[in-house]
């Protein structure tokens, strides 16, 4: 992150001793993990919100003048989901975001210069024009690349949770899945042997009524999707998920207890989706007056704005004061992007041959193998020659 990008208040981080609700004080039966939170946490979640959907709003207008490469996918009404659950980790566990999670990005340390970078299909941008939206991911600020297929990356997080467990580590997996994942294959085997394994993960359903343009009623004969949890032993929730304390709250206790060794918990949030499944989405299959209604009456950040100014005492300075920050970051991240360059056609290989096939042109071949030393020196791992030879490779642990 770059000083402009960075958030208004430093995350606790394990080793810092510190996870971010102050778990160092003791719950008491009444007091929710959100009573917890400092002012200025909860200032920062605000922050987060707007950032993500101000800057959903930036590529919806780099969309419109066609700078954009591919869809554009939008978690409008639902910040408050992607961002008060991924607030609920610490900084060494790690999500898997889906395309409507960008706040959950944005809170684990995306930087929306990276991600507008990603959606131009920039050369440098992370995946260097191979992948869109946000399909990317980081390891070190702990979230995982998305694969597409619905439910699939439950059985990854499994994974990725059973790792943690078997190197005795501190650490939480948390996976997020639509309404309509819950109806996939993927999902029911990679939380069943999550759940029988007892890792450390949370699974977090965004019930935002439809998947694409099938709504809930004809996806599933349940009537609350947390009640599949009853189907694999394992504690299942619901909040509301337009209101991004009750959505830390719930998150929390889950993560908690995954920590304490409590295995899996799968946590139902209740919110709506009130843009299209993407852009090119005219949403003509939604009744008439639903999108208007949710707008008016559960916008997520309005809710929150209400929340802080008459609860917490935020004066009427302050929001706009975050939203000017906003702008400026959102500003600047996309005048870096815009002045990127597009990627060299040689990049196509990188990460997908060790060695470039020898059927390719010598003129290509010798490209990729520029283009890979140029992007291995730079994270610290040779050139292609010594990388061939075993040297300066790095090493798993
Ligand atoms: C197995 C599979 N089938 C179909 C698709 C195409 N597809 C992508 S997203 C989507 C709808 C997802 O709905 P939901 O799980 O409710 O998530 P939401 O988009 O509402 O966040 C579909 C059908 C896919 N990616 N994978
Ligand atoms: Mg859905």
């Amino acid at each position: 992150m770059t000083d402009s990008t960075r958030p208004p208040v430093t995350r606790g981080s394990p080793a810092e001793g510190g996870s971010r609700g102050g778990a160092s004080t003791r719950p008491t039966a009444e007091s929710r993990p959100s009573d917890r939170l400092s002012r200025e946490q909860k200032l920062e979640l605000y922050y987060y919100m707007r950032l993500t959907r101000s800057l959903e709003e930036r590529l919806v207008n780099l969309y419109r003048q066609t700078k954009v490469i591919g869809g554009l996918f939008r978690s409008l009404g639902q910040e408050a989901d992607a961002v008060g659950s991924a607030y609920a980790l610490d900084r060494g566990d790690i999500l898997s975001p889906l395309i409507r999670n960008l706040g959950s990005m944005l809170v684990k340390g995306a930087d929306p210069a990276e991600v507008i970078r990603q959606y131009m299909a920039k050369g440098d941008s992370p995946t260097r024009g191979r992948e869109l939206n946000i399909h990317f991911g980081d390891l070190e600020r702990g979230f995982v690349g998305q694969i597409s297929h619905l439910g699939d990356m439950v059985p990854v997080m499994t994974g990725v949770a059973l790792s943690f467990k078997m190197r005795r580590q501190d650490r939480v997996a948390l996976v997020y899945v639509g309404d309509g994942a819950t109806s996939t294959g993927a999902f029911h085997e990679g939380i069943n042997f999550a759940a029988v394994q007892r890792v450390p993960m949370v699974v977090v359903v965004e019930n935002n009524g439809y998947a694409y343009s099938t709504p809930l009623h004809k996806q599933t004969a349940v009537a609350e999707l947390k009640d599949k949890a009853h189907a694999y032993g394992i504690p299942g929730e619901r909040a509301d998920g337009n209101d991004v304390l009750a959505v830390y709250d719930v998150t929390k206790r889950a993560v908690d207890r995954a920590r304490a060794g409590g295995g899996v918990t799968l946590i139902e949030l209740v919110t709506y989706r009130r843009k299209g499944h993407a852009e090119h989405d005219n949403q003509s299959y939604v009744p008439a007056g639903e999108i208007d209604r949710w707008a008016a009456e559960n916008d997520p950040i309005d809710r929150y704005v209400r929340v802080l100014v008459e609860r917490e005492g935020v004066s009427a300075e302050e929001l706009p004061e975050i939203d000017q920050r906003v702008r400026d970051v959102i500003d600047s991240a996309t005048d870096a992007a815009e002045a990127s360059p597009m990627p060299e056609p040689t990049d196509a290989l990188l990460g997908v041959y060790g060695d470039p096939p020898a059927v390719a042109p010598l003129w290509f071949r010798e490209g990729v193998r520029s283009a890979v030393d140029t992007h291995e020196r730079a994270a610290g791992w040779g050139t292609f020659d010594s990388r061939a030879s075993g040297d300066g490779v790095p090493q798993d642990d």
